[in-house]
């Protein structure tokens, strides 16, 4: 395993008591920490370049474009993408998913169509297809995922049968946040093209946690948040293929995206204008830009093996808890840096308050996969989330925790 321990300085927050312990932050599935590169980023630019713009010709606008500009090229060479204009800044994960939810649903579908999804997608790529298929007409479905605790991942050989000509969109997650799952997205990429099904694939688990190539994946779109791959919140992006953005209606109409305007009417930008209406989140995007610097500087082989080796050693130690229920790939299978478990005698909510008294941050819930808990017979879960500067004697302080947690309850 890569020895990523010296990342630890970088990250300001890391480094601090909570409950008079040293904080063991496993929460990063939510959102991951900040290091001193991208907060100095955000300092920077209010201190020195802050302004609007695309729309000003004085020094700091310029330099603020520039920068702007600079960030959507970055994130693009992140990705692989071919063209800086099919970087789309949004808010996050959530909002790139519901622009394809509303814009290219209402051009494409029509009564009988099918949206496909899967049985372990998170609320957001799953809330805003119910919505499109119900305003559209067209039905949505799921592709199954097997095993009594989620273990076999996504069943396809249920896939191919799903996937007949009425499916024209194939909506699913690189990485399950709840089981760990790591999808093949290229081969899922592979069989929906085969039915000529548009491709959209929540990455907010994988970014940052694993080398990502759009074009490699052959996706058509592509959604992820900045605040989980060492980025400010409140900044994500919409890949999309550019022949795709430029036929797509924007979402929001107003200043920035236009081209003529009369009191009639108003004709749109190619993209990536005509989809960022009004000031953008100059200064967070500009941020994420330095956050692609900083994951890139470490590797995202080596984080992608970290995570791995954690979830490994995590698994093979929480097993030895008695009565431990964990959900996802089995011991040795390839997982993400996730482990999500259920100890029959004791709340999750339980787990995550006591564990606090630790000084460790989990979660605990249905992680916004209500209907997956449903299936799998739970309703919460405790979730154990890995990055970059996490540590083996961390998950021993959570193992340890736990111990003392199941000896309370058990009176
Ligand atoms: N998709 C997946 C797979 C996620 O894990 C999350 C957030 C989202 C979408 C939504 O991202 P957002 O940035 O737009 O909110 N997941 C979690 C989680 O597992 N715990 O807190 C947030």
């Amino acid at each position: 395993m890569p020895d990523l321990s010296s990342t630890r300085a970088d990250f300001p927050i890391l480094h601090q008591q909570v409950n008079g312990k040293p904080l063991v932050y496993l929460d990063n599935g939510a959102t991951s920490q900040k290091p001193r590169a991208v907060i100095d980023a955000l300092v920077r630019y209010y201190e020195r370049d802050n302004s609007n713009v695309h729309r000003g010709l004085h020094a700091l606008s310029m330099r603020a474009t520039e920068a702007y500009e600079g960030a959507r090229a970055r994130v693009a060479k992140f990705i692989h993408a071919a063209d800086p204009a099919e970087i789309i800044f949004t808010r996050g994960t959530t909002e790139s998913i519901n622009l394809v939810a509303h814009r290219w649903a209402e051009a494409h579908l029509k009564p009988g169509d099918v949206i496909l999804a899967t049985e372990m997608e998170h609320h957001s790529n799953l809330v805003p297809w119910q919505q499109a298929a119900k305003t559209a007409g067209a039905t949505l479905k799921f592709v199954p995922v097997i095993g009594a605790d989620g273990e076999g991942g996504l069943d396809l050989t249920a896939l191919d049968t799903l996937l007949t000509p009425a499916v024209k969109l194939f909506a699913f997650t690189h990485i399950s946040n709840t089981l760990g799952t790591l999808n093949d997205a290229a081969d899922l990429c592979r069989r929906a093209r085969a039915v000529g099904a548009v491709t959209v694939i929540d990455a907010a688990q994988s970014i940052g946690h694993a080398p990502i190539d759009v074009r490699a994946i052959g996706c058509d779109f592509l959604a992820f948040s900045g605040h989980k791959m060492c980025g400010p919140t409140g900044i994500g992006v919409l890949y999309g293929r550019r022949a795709l953005l430029d036929k797509l209606a924007p979402d929001e109409t107003g200043g920035g995206m236009v081209v003529t305007v009369t009191y009639e009417a108003a004709n749109w930008k190619p993209s990536p204008e005509r989809h960022e209406a009004g000031t953008p989140n100059v200064a967070d995007a500009i941020a994420l830009g330095t956050a692609c610097d900083y994951i890139d500087s470490v590797g995202r082989e080596a984080i992608a093996a970290h995570d791995h080796h954690l979830a490994q050693v995590a698994m093979e130690k929480l097993s030895a808890i008695p009565g431990i229920r964990i959900l996802g790939p089995r011991l040795g299978q390839p997982r993400a840096g996730l482990v999500s478990f259920a100890l029959p005698e004791v709340h999750a909510h339980d787990i995550v308050t006591f564990a606090d008294e630790d000084g460790l941050a989990l979660r605990g819930g249905h992680h916004c996969n209500q209907p997956l808990m449903r299936k799998l017979g739970l309703t919460s879960t405790t979730r154990a989330s890995f990055y970059l500067y996490n540590t083996e004697e961390e998950i021993d302080v959570l193992v340890t925790s736990l111990r003392r947690i199941q000896k309370f309850f058990a009176g």
